[in-house]
């Protein structure tokens, strides 16, 4: 083992009745995130994300449309790899769960809960959403707008009577709610842990964990009649891709209990009450934390299919550039809290904070250097007070930013980022190093450096979020690809007085709206993309 520490981070897999939009793009943007936070800051890292393919969802979606589900999962699983690329995500496992590893291990577990007398065989009567893959009780059901019984999700639900095995999940309450008390942070956000807390309190029924009235799903061993419950199957990935059911191996020694589940709100209960659940009743350790993001709307409506709204993340890369949509999902609202995408907010945050702030920050600073300095790193002279102000809130912000990342507070990090960026422009129009050519031209040389040593700083910190935008700034500063990771803050490894600098270039250009086709010619557009805001 390489020594480092290790951090495990997953996505949920996302079911393959559909395509992917913002909604799954925000989650798995969220886990790239740290994960990439988490290998510049020295770790080991397994970042995983995949598709759920078994269960009566998947299946009706192939029988529509009318293929096997085979072909149909191998399809659409294809739609959520080829995501990947798209956002610049960089997994490193995709788990499927139609594969054989998972087969394996979903039946290793079962068979351990079976020996420890966790499974029973009974029968279920009852309700099913099937949109939900969720059994409800009747005190559980809401009135439908026709006088019909929904889930409280807005699912419709259907009757069930049928053999079951099920997992003796009553027996667990207690058990659940000492843990949650002895892991108080094991559900953020703090809400949402009181939402887990307070279900649990209300009395635990046994799970039932399989179905017989379809075929799509993982057979139950030793009782080929049944296939396991789809919820049981899937969560089951997280432990399939470190090796489970070898717990010794390396793997799953090095990455369990996992560091994070990312979840949306939707699919909590299933990660904090059964996943636990299930695996402390297989004698294993459960994840250290579930964090259960909000929900997004899109100009302020539902995603859904019927109303043809889910923006396709590929569309939107390509109106606003993948990094800037990156930026724009975790910026616009507190990590947990629900949000709406509207596109006027986003072209503000990409023109305001991307293109104005940090882009013209770089660009200014990058052609005062090309132009006074030799096309290469100033040489600093003494440093003023508001020079070591400014440098020294850099070498604060990897603290900030690492506190923020932990507590998955991607708003917070981006702020005390934001608070550098903004510090920077102010201490340019303080010190005015265009002024200070014909002055002071040493002085100019020393107010550049400050700038470019913050530059660098911003570029460092701002790689896991913007990673080919701050990969540019930090090409254009001639930092060594080699000294990128966090362990380079800081002035012991400052930028190098004369080390020769490529030709300045804009990193983030401003969003300017295409004109409707009519207008054409009315009126002169401002540059396209590539001016430096
Ligand atoms: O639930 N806003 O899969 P799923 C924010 N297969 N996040 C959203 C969203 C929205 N409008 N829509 C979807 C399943 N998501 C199961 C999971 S895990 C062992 C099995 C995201 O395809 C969010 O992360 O329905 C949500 O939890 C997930 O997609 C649901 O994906």
């Amino acid at each position: 083992m390489s020594g480092r520490p290790s951090y495990y981070v997953t996505t949920p897999i996302y079911y393959v009745n559909d395509s992917p939009h913002i909604g799954h793009t925000y989650t798995t943007l969220a886990c790239d995130v740290l994960a990439r936070f988490k290998r510049l800051d020295g770790y080991e890292v397994k970042f995983l994300t995949g598709t759920d393919e078994h269960g009566q969802k998947v299946d009706k979606a192939a029988e529509a449309a009318g293929v096997s589900p085979n072909e149909f999962t191998d399809k659409v699983s294809q739609n959520f790899r080829d995501l990947l690329a798209v956002m610049n995500f960089t997994n490193d496992d995709f788990i499927r769960t139609t594969e054989e590893r998972h087969k394996h291990a979903c039946q290793a577990l079962w068979q351990r809960l079976l020996e420890r007398d966790e499974i029973y065989l009974g029968s279920y009567a009852g309700w099913y959403a099937v949109r939900d893959e969720a059994f409800y009780t009747e005190s559980e059901l809401v009135d439908g707008p026709n006088g019909d019984k929904l889930a409280p999700s807005g699912a419709p639900v259907e009757w069930v009577e049928e053999p079951s095995y099920f997992f003796r999940l009553s027996a667990w309450q207690e058990r659940l709610l000492r843990f949650y008390d002895d892991n108080p942070e094991f559900v953020l956000p703090q809400t949402r842990r009181n939402e887990v807390v307070s279900f649990v309190k209300g009395g635990l029924q046994d799970l039932s964990v399989s179905r017989t009235t379809f075929k799509w799903g993982i057979p139950v061993p030793g009782d080929p009649d049944h296939v396991m419950y789809v919820w049981l199957d899937a969560l089951t990935n997280y432990i399939t891709a470190i090796g489970f059911p070898d717990a010794e191996s390396e793997s799953f020694q090095t990455y369990w209990p996992a560091d994070l589940h990312m979840v949306g709100k939707d699919i909590l209960r299933f990660h904090a009450v059964y996943w636990p659940a299930f695996l402390m009743a297989a004698g294993l350790e459960p994840p250290k934390r579930v964090f259960a993001h909000g929900w997004w709307t899109i100009e302020g409506q539902k995603i859904s299919k019927s109303l043809g709204n889910a923006i396709d993340p590929l569309e939107l890369v390509d109106t606003y550039g993948r990094d800037q949509v990156r930026y724009l999902l975790l910026r616009e609202v507190p990590f947990g809290n629900d949000g709406d995408f509207s596109h006027q907010a986003a072209i503000g945050r990409i023109n305001g904070e991307l293109a104005n702030d940090l882009g013209n920050l770089a660009q200014r600073v990058l052609s005062m250097v090309a132009k006074n300095c030799g096309g290469s790193v100033p040489e600093p002279g003494p440093y003023n007070d508001d020079d070591r102000e400014l440098l020294a809130s850099c070498e604060r912000l990897l603290d900030a930013v690492r506190s923020s990342m932990d507590a998955q507070a991607f708003h917070e990090a981006l702020e005390a980022i934001w608070t550098v960026v903004r510090a920077a422009n102010g201490y340019v129009d303080r010190q005015a190093p265009w002024a200070l050519r014909k002055t002071d031209p040493a002085r100019m040389q020393t107010v550049l450096y400050v700038l470019m040593e913050t530059i660098r700083h911003l570029g460092l910190l701002m790689q896991p979020v913007v990673p080919e935008s701050a990969a540019r700034m930090l090409d254009q500063l001639a930092v060594d690809p080699e000294h990128r990771t966090f362990a380079f803050m800081g002035a012991d490894h400052a930028l190098v007085p004369g080390t020769a600098l490529p030709k300045p270039e804009p990193v983030f250009p401003r969003h300017v709206e295409p004109e409707p086709e009519a207008e054409k010619g009315d009126n002169k557009p401002e540059a396209g993309k590539g001016g430096g805001g």
